[in-house]
Parts: C-alpha cells; sequence; structure tokens
C-alpha cells in the first residue's frame, strides 16, 4: 500500500463556530473524516493539533470568507449567532455571513454544506402541532428568521446550481436537557454525529431539511420526509425526565413559552413599548 495514500473520505473539509459548543465537540467528531479540517471562527480556537488548520475571522468579511472556503471539499457550517440578539448583529454574522459561505462554496465549486439550522425557524407552532420539514416556516425571532433565511439560501443554491444542503434543525444540543422542554427537543452530541455522518455520506441529498433531535419519549417534528437519510438516533432524553418530574399545570396556560416549539425564545425578539 502506498503509504501517502489516505483512506479517509475527505482530504479537507472546513468547520465553522469551531470554537462555539458544538464546534469543540465537531472538532474532535470529525477527525476521521477528512485529513484535514479546516477551523474557523471569529473566537479563538487554540493550536491547531496536527490534521487541522486554523482560520480565525469574521463570517461576515466576504474576502475572508472566499479565501476561508478555498480548496474545501465539504462545509459544516456552525458559526454565527446562536441566540436572540439585535438585527443588526444577526444580519451581519447570520444572513451575511451564511450569504458568504454559500457564494464562497459556489464559486469553489464544493459539492455540499451541512447547514446548522434550528427549531426556531419553526418555534412559533404550538406544542399540540405536530409538523414535519413541508410545513411552512414559523420563526419565533430574528435569530430563527436568520436560520429561514440559511434554509431558503441553501434552497436557492441547489435549485439554481446543484450544491447541496442538509438543514439540520437542531433542538437542544447539550450535554443534557436543562429544563422540561427540553426533554422533547434534546439532541444528544452522539446523536448530532450520527445525524452529520447520515447527512454528509448519503450519497444524493438535493436539499433536505431534517429535525435534529434524539429518540425522545415525545415529539413535535415528523422526519419521515428525510428518511433518505437513514438517520437512527441511539439516545433518549428519558435517561434525564426524572430531573423533570410531572406537575399537574403543565404546560401552565399562562407560561406562554412553554406551549410553543421555540419555548422561551417567541418572547425574546424586538420589545415594543
Ligand atoms: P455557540 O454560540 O456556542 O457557537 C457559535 C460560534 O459561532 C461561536 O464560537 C462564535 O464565536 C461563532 N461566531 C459568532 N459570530 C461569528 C462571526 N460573525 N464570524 C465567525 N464566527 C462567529 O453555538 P452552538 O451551540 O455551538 O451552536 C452551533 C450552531 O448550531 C449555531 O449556528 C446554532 O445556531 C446552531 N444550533 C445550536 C443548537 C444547540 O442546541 N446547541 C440548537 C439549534 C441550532
Ligand atoms: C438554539 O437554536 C440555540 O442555538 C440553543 O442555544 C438553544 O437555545 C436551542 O436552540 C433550544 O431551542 O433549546
Amino acid at each position: 500500500m502506498n503509504a501517502n495514500v489516505s483512506e479517509k473520505p475527505f482530504h479537507r473539509i472546513l468547520l465553522t463556530g469551531a470554537a462555539g459548543g458544538l464546534g469543540k465537540i465537531l472538532r474532535e467528531k470529525l477527525k476521521p473524516w477528512a485529513d484535514i479540517i479546516r477551523l474557523s471562527d471569529i473566537s479563538d480556537m487554540g493550536e491547531a493539533a496536527e490534521g487541522e488548520e486554523i482560520v480565525q475571522c469574521n463570517l461576515a468579511d466576504k474576502k475572508a470568507v472566499n479565501d476561508l472556503v478555498k480548496d474545501t471539499e465539504l462545509i459544516l457550517h456552525f458559526g454565527g449567532i446562536s441566540v436572540e440578539a439585535p438585527f443588526e448583529d444577526i444580519l451581519s454574522a447570520n444572513i451575511q455571513g451564511t450569504y458568504n459561505i454559500y457564494e464562497a462554496a459556489h464559486l469553489h465549486a464544493v459539492k455540499r454544506v451541512i447547514f446548522a439550522s434550528s427549531n426556531h425557524a419553526i418555534g412559533f407552532y404550538k406544542t399540540t402541532e405536530h409538523i414535519d420539514a413541508d410545513d411552512p416556516v414559523r420563526p419565533d425571532s430574528m435569530y430563527g428568521i436568520s436560520k429561514c433565511f440559511g434554509e431558503n439560501l441553501s434552497r436557492y443554491y441547489f435549485d439554481r446550481f446543484g450544491l447541496e444542503t442538509v438543514c439540520v434543525r437542531i433542538g437542544s444540543s447539550f450535554p443534557a436537557p436543562n429544563n422540561r422542554r427540553m426533554l422533547t427537543t434534546y439532541l444528544s452530541y452522539d446523536d448530532l454525529v450520527r445525524l452529520l455522518h447520515s447527512a454528509v455520506f448519503t450519497p444524493k441529498v438535493g436539499h433536505t431539511i431534517v429535525f435534529g433531535m434524539s429518540n425522545n419519549p415525545s415529539s413535535w417534528w415528523d422526519n419521515r420526509k428525510a428518511a433518505h437519510l437513514g438517520y437512527q438516533p441511539q439516545d433518549s432524553s428519558i435517561a434525564f425526565q426524572h430531573l423533570f418530574p410531572p406537575s399537574g399545570d403543565y404546560p401552565d396556560a399562562e407560561d406562554i413559552g412553554a406551549n410553543y416549539h421555540g419555548g422561551s425564545f417567541i418572547t425574546s425578539g424586538p420589545q415594543y413599548k
């Protein structure tokens, strides 16, 4: 066997948001997938280990993003503001930033992007409603609107140029659920990696929207429209149910956040007097 020939599926892939909560997990987990992982964030990412390249840049800087994407085969776009924020900040990091990623991906003939979308693209559905990927978006915040933008932008780049995307509407991906709502929205880190593996290695994905959730005892989201990905979650929030024991009045009709998929995000947007 020629020692110079790699057996990894990709030569170089790009992960944005590498300094973030999920980025730090993925930095390790993606290593078997590529000879080189190019890590990017606006924040410090420490030193590059073997098989890593570090590029610190602002996603809103079009020239910098163009250079960032050059020579990569796949992009996992996790960078950006991950909670509600003033529109101008969302515009720069999430809307301009995601546009810059897609423009560069097209110019450099990247074949596929995995876009970290969010449940907040559909957060204004009530918890009594069950939806699938074909139901209309109902963003619950400026942040959620930026995720709808990314989903529509990626649809356009697929229809116009054939650039494939899997939009992962991540529920709540943390070490454990932090509240009762997250018993429904929880996505374990291992299931996140399983889902990304399906999104990256399924031969044809076109433009797919998939809900990022573990095999939780309750769900508001139906993933049958993304069945071609073959994603099989193996974890469940059931292991954490004891942390949030049932109480008779949940969801309390007065607690508006408890009655919507997006939880408290639905009141986090602009406040008017
Ligand atoms: P995070 O906030 O920990 O990480 C986001 C990273 O993006 C940060 O390191 C930040 O420095 C970087 N960033 C922000 N603005 C930037 C800019 N202008 N240029 C370059 N980098 C910038 O968020 P987390 O939890 O790691 O989420 C990662 C992605 O997944 C985000 O896009 C988020 O919206 C999405 N997501 C995460 C969920 C979760 O439960 N963790 C749920 C739904 C979506
Ligand atoms: C998200 O989109 C956020 O990035 C994350 O911080 C959580 O708030 C998550 O949604 C959630 O809905 O739990």
